[in-house]
This record gives structure tokens, C-alpha cells and sequence, in this order.
């Protein structure tokens, strides 16, 4: 069963996803360039909400005003024909060799210089599409050789773009945010603000922070190890989940960009369950672009582009229903009382109580049978495999 998004849900995909044409390290393209006019036809006729790209992605490194201005009317015909949104643009800082040593943290000052213009004006074009997040993925900031960096001034250089950028978009009152989006590696052999993590502490340092956030991807941190749900339930917790790249990953290793879902398929269920269902307590929620990052298979033409686009946005449904379905069941209901999920929300301290308070609780020290309390069951794996069962649709 195939289920057909509507633009409701909120679907997005980047120009350089379905546009990826299979060039690899070791190989050359498999199949032909694909004009963004027809992506937009494309991704609109599948159901899709909108469309994300990178300054050149649309307008080739170099091009001429001319040639600036017809792309850009071309697209924005586009646009207008299929009704499809631009939520989110952000600058390419990676592909030309000018930017083999990074953008904002490049040892040439004179090449960071050209990184943050570049920011700047495609800030002013993202304001221009409308859209409200404008995503920094700094694939090469960073190093292969720990000597070749002074790495504290390589995050005070990684600070300064981020709060000029940041700065720029104020003082031109333009509603946008700005998302960071972490990699641990690739195409560095180590990559400033490798997790979602390092993101969140990195931002508490800016002057101007308010504004900034995260765009956490699922291979991603996958890459690093990491659980992808514990990071994105992390930036929502500090209020910065302002956008999201799911895709699909298997294991550490080289960054695979799968369809999402077609990697670790349970950590995608509880993703979604995240996403659409919230925090089982309350809390923050996620109400964004739902973005796929992914990469059509070197192996497929264009009929396997088209299909693994829709696969993205298929599965994503397919994994809703399953939750919402996981989470109105009375037994799942059941099992997650025992399991103690609805009593981690209550406070470990009574409203008023102080430390000198709790200290002459008898019953929570002296008179407390920590070997009886040690002898709880929490019954997480009956809960784990109703999970897994309705995820199977077995339930
Ligand atoms: C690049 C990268 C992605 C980022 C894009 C934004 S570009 O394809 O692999 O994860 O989201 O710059
Ligand atoms: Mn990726
Ligand atoms: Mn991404």
C-alpha cells in the first residue's frame, strides 16, 4: 500500500536530492542534469509542499546577471504554476575549490570574506522567496590534520559568520532563522560542529542565538552513533528544532542519504512518533517542513528518482499511522503506565519542597528499601515490542 501525500503534510525536498545525478568519488554521473523547472512539476505533482535549494543549485556558480535573472524568472514561474513553497534556502559553501579549506573558518581570510558575502546575499534571496529558515551546513569546515588549525580560532571565525549572518537578517527585519545543520565527517576527515550536540552548546555562545538553531539529519548522526530521536528530542527541548533533513542511514559509516525509513526502520517510527505525536508528557513539538535529504540511487533512472521521491513521503505516512495507532492503543496505554513513562514527567521534589526538606524524608533515604525498589520490573521490552508489532501492522 502506497499512501499519497497532499501538500498539507507538509512534504519538502532539496533541488540537489531528486537533481543528484550519481557522481561519486569513484565514478562519474548516471544520469543526465535535471532543469529545477521540472523538478518543481515533478515534486509538485507527487504531492509535495515545497522545494529547498542552495544558491547554486538554481543559479550556477559564476553565471552571468542575464543568465541570473531568466533562471530565476523560469523558477519562479514554476513556483506560481504549481504552488509549490520555498521554506528553506541555504548557501553552497562546499563544491568550488575555493572552498576546499572551508568557508567561515578557511586559514584564508580573504576566501572567508567571499563565504560570508556569498551568506549574505543568498540570505537576501531567501527573504525574497519567503522563506523562514535559512540552513548552514559547513560540510567543510573543518580538517583532516589537527596542525593545520588553530581550533579556537576556528570556532571564533565559525561564530563571527554565524552571528554577521545572523546580525544581517535583524537589522534587514527579515523572517528568517537561521539552522545549523551538524555532520561528523564528510567530506572533511572532521567536521566543526559534528553533532547535534556540539550545535546546541556552540549556540549558547553566539550574541545573537536567539535566531539560531538546528537542522538536524538522520544519517547524520547516525554516522556518529548517535540516536537520531534522543537528538532531535534534545533541540526541541532547548527550543531549536527549526528544521529537519530525515533520510535513511545504516550503520557508521560513509554518508548514505537513504530514503527515509530504508535504514534503522525502528529509530524511524520513533522518530515520526516524535514528530507527530510529541513527547509522551508534553513539551515542545514540531510543527516544520517535513525535509527529506536523500540521494535517488546512483543505480536508478529517473522513473527510480521519481519513485523513491514518493517512497520518502509514502513511508513518512505509512510510520504516522503506525503511531498515532501505537499510541491510542488502550494496551499500549496500559503497558507505558507500568513501565513508568507517565510518572518520569512528575517532579522528583514535592512544589515547595527544599533540599532541607527531602534530607529529613525518612522515606526517601533511611526507610527506604532500595533492595525492594531495585526489584522493579520496568517491562520496557513488552512496550518495545508493541511497538514493533504495530509497526508491523500486526496490531
Ligand atoms: C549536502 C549535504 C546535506 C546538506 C545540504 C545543505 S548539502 O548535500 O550532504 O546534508 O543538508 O547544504
Ligand atoms: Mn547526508
Ligand atoms: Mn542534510
Amino acid at each position: 500500500m502506497t499512501i499519497s501525500p497532499t501538500p498539507e503534510d507538509r512534504f519538502t525536498f532539496g533541488l540537489w536530492t531528486v537533481g543528484w545525478t550519481g557522481s561519486d568519488p569513484f565514478g562519474v554521473p548516471t544520469r543526465e542534469a535535471l532543469d529545477p523547472v521540472e523538478a518543481v512539476h515533478r515534486i509538485g505533482d507527487l504531492g509535495a509542499y515545497g522545494v529547498t535549494f542552495h544558491d547554486n543549485d538554481l543559479v550556477p556558480f559564476g553565471a552571468t546577471v542575464t543568465e541570473r535573472d531568466l533562471i530565476l524568472k523560469n523558477f519562479r514561474s514554476a513556483l506560481a504554476a504549481t504552488g509549490l513553497k520555498v521554506p528553506m534556502v541555504t548557501t553552497n559553501l562546499f563544491s568550488h575549490p575555493v572552498f576546499k579549506d572551508g568557508g567561515f573558518t578557511s586559514n584564508d581570510r580573504s576566501i572567508r570574506r567571499f563565504a560570508l558575502s556569498k551568506v549574505l546575499r543568498t540570505i537576501d534571496s531567501a527573504a525574497e522567496f519567503g522563506a523562514e529558515t535559512f540552513v548552514m551546513w559547513g560540510g567543510r569546515e573543518g580538517s583532516e590534520y589537527d596542525g593545520s588549525k588553530d581550533l579556537s580560532a576556528a570556532l571564533d571565525r565559525m561564530k563571527e559568520g554565524v552571528d554577521t549572518a545572523a546580525a544581517y537578517i535583524k537589522e534587514k527585519g527579515y523572517n528568517l532563522r537561521i539552522a545549523l545543520e551538524p555532520k561528523p565527517n564528510e567530506p572533511r576527515g572532521d567536521i566543526f560542529l559534528p553533532t547535534v550536540g556540539h550545535a546546541l552548546a556552540f549556540i549558547a555562545q553566539l550574541e545573537h542565538g536567539d535566531i539560531v538553531g538546528l537542522n538536524p539529519e538522520t544519517g547524520h548522526e547516525q554516522m556518529a552513533g548517535l540516536n537520531f530521536t534522543h537528538g532531535i528530542a534534545q533541540a526541541l527541548w532547548a527550543g531549536k528544532l527549526f528544521h529537519i533533513d530525515l533520510n535513511g542511514q545504516r550503520g557508521i559509516k560513509y554518508d548514505q542519504d537513504l530514503v527515509f525509513g530504508h535504514g534503522d526502520l525502528t529509530s524511524a517510527f520513533f522518530t515520526v512518533d516524535l514528530l507527530e505525536n510529541g513527547f509522551p508528557n508534553g513539551g515542545a513539538t514540531y510543527d516544520g517542513p517535513r525535509h527529506f535529504d536523500y540521494k535517488p540511487s546512483r543505480t536508478d533512472g529517473y522513473d527510480g528518482v521519481w519513485e523513491s521521491a514518493r517512497a520518502n513521503m509514502s513511508t513518512y505516512l505509512l510510520l504516522k499511522e503506525r503511531a498515532l495507532a501505537f499510541r491510542s492503543d488502550p494496551l499500549v496505554q496500559e503497558a507505558m503506565a507500568t513501565s513508568g513513562v507517565a510518572e518520569l514527567g512528575e517532579p522528583t521534589l514535592a512544589i515547595g519542597e527544599t533540599t532541607a526538606d527531602l534530607l529529613a524524608d525518612t522515606s526517601a533515604f533511611e526507610a527506604f528499601d532500595a533492595d525492594k525498589a531495585g526489584e522493579r520490573s520496568f517491562a520496557f521490552v513488552r512496550l518495545n515490542q508493541l511497538a514493533i508489532e504495530h509497526l508491523l501492522n500486526a496490531r
